[in-house]
């Protein structure tokens, strides 16, 4: 997340900057879509991307699997921007998408970690996630700097078409710019996510759950224990439980919530409720000094508390540690999940 933000947030004087996209930014003023294009971990911090620039910028977006979009026939123009995602920059299904939006005359950003791979290349313009080399398959780092990248490109936008007070910036930029320090706080909580993921480990099926920007956080820590532990793991909003997910809920399914105090909490506090009334083992990431969820959950796990834009950055960090750790109680092989390969290129 440093090395994504370096040089490239001012928070004293309000300033982001954003070298890659700077000649493009008269393009990005009178946009009025941005297509949002990735597969798998890339598409969930698509799913960030939309809420931080829905948020800021009040641009409307769309995020698409890359997988899905190349083989429609979707309805792009001049005035779109596609912003694509990708760890590797090499991903066959999210180039194929870029070829197509190009062919109809979208402007196309990339989001990549691998310096000159191939989506890098074909983009218009871009930013650098700067993540260092990914050791496993499955993303975590390339995560949180893509969705750092995405946030800063939604304040870089709010900032340019003025839909943000000068004020309001400096207020989150320097939000921003602790969430390192935050991060790293959160990793402490280590030793304890051990602890639960020896208590589930053993479980054929997890549920995770959480609304608003911690939706796809909830997406992405059922990937990940999908992906590493290869245990059945859906992610849905909190709010879409009641429309089906909730007939699987009874003393054997694990229920992972993303609890912390923002907006959404009040309503989340009652999907935890009826998950216990249903004898769920329910298992809340919560924030600091939270008594009301400690009461009804499980499992605890306490983050620090930050603005509802930034809690993704924080979130995903216990649920990527859960899913490492009960891969390595089952005997799986992180680094190299079977079936899974680090860029899919065909
Ligand atoms: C997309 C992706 C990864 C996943 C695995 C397969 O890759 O789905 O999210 O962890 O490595 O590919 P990318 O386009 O972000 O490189």
């Amino acid at each position: 997340i440093r090395d994504c933000m370096r040089g490239r947030i001012y928070p004293k004087t309000g300033k982001v900057q954003l070298g890659g996209i700077k000649e493009y930014t008269e393009k990005l003023k009178n946009i009025d879509r941005i297509i949002i294009v990735a597969c798998g971990t890339s598409w969930h911090a698509g799913l960030v991307g939309e809420y931080l620039i829905e948020e800021y910028a009040r641009i409307p977006v769309e995020v698409e699997y890359a997988s899905e979009f190349r083989y429609r026939n979707p309805i792009i123009t001049e005035k779109d921007l596609v912003i694509a995602i990708s760890q590797s920059g090499e991903t066959a299904d999210t180039m194929a998408a870029i070829e197509l939006a190009k062919e109809k005359g979208a402007t196309i950003f990339g989001v990549c970690n691998v310096v000159g791979a191939s989506i890098p290349r074909v983009s218009h313009a871009g930013v650098y996630t700067h993540a260092g080399p990914e050791i496993g398959v499955a993303s975590t780092k390339a995560f949180t700097a893509q969705v750092t990248a995405l946030t800063l490109i939604a304040f870089y936008a709010a900032q340019q078409r003025g839909a943000i007070t000068q004020s309001k910036l400096i207020e989150y930029l320097t939000e921003l710019n602790e969430i390192p320090d935050l991060v790293e706080r959160a990793l402490l909580c280590n030793d304890h996510v051990k602890e639960i993921a020896a208590a589930i480990k053993d479980t054929n099926n997890c549920l995770f759950l959480g609304r608003g920007s911690s939706f796809p956080v909830a997406l992405e820590g059922a990937l990940k224990l999908k992906e590493i532990s290869y245990i059945h793991a859906e992610g849905y909003p909190a709010a879409e439980m009641k429309h089906g997910p909730i007939a699987l809920i009874d003393e054997e399914m694990p229920v992972v919530f993303i609890a912390t105090k923002n907006s959404s909490y009040e309503k989340v506090v009652s999907n935890i409720q009826e998950v216990k009334a249903r004898k769920g083992k329910v298992i809340a990431i919560v924030s600091e000094g939270d008594v009301d969820v400690k009461n009804m959950a499980d499992y605890v796990i306490e983050i620090p508390q930050t603005n509802e834009a930034f809690v993704p950055l924080i979130a995903t960090i216990p649920l990527q540690l859960l899913a490492y750790h009960i891969a390595v109680m089952r005997g799986c092989n992180v680094d190299q999940p079977r079936n899974l390969a680090k860029s899919v290129t065909v």
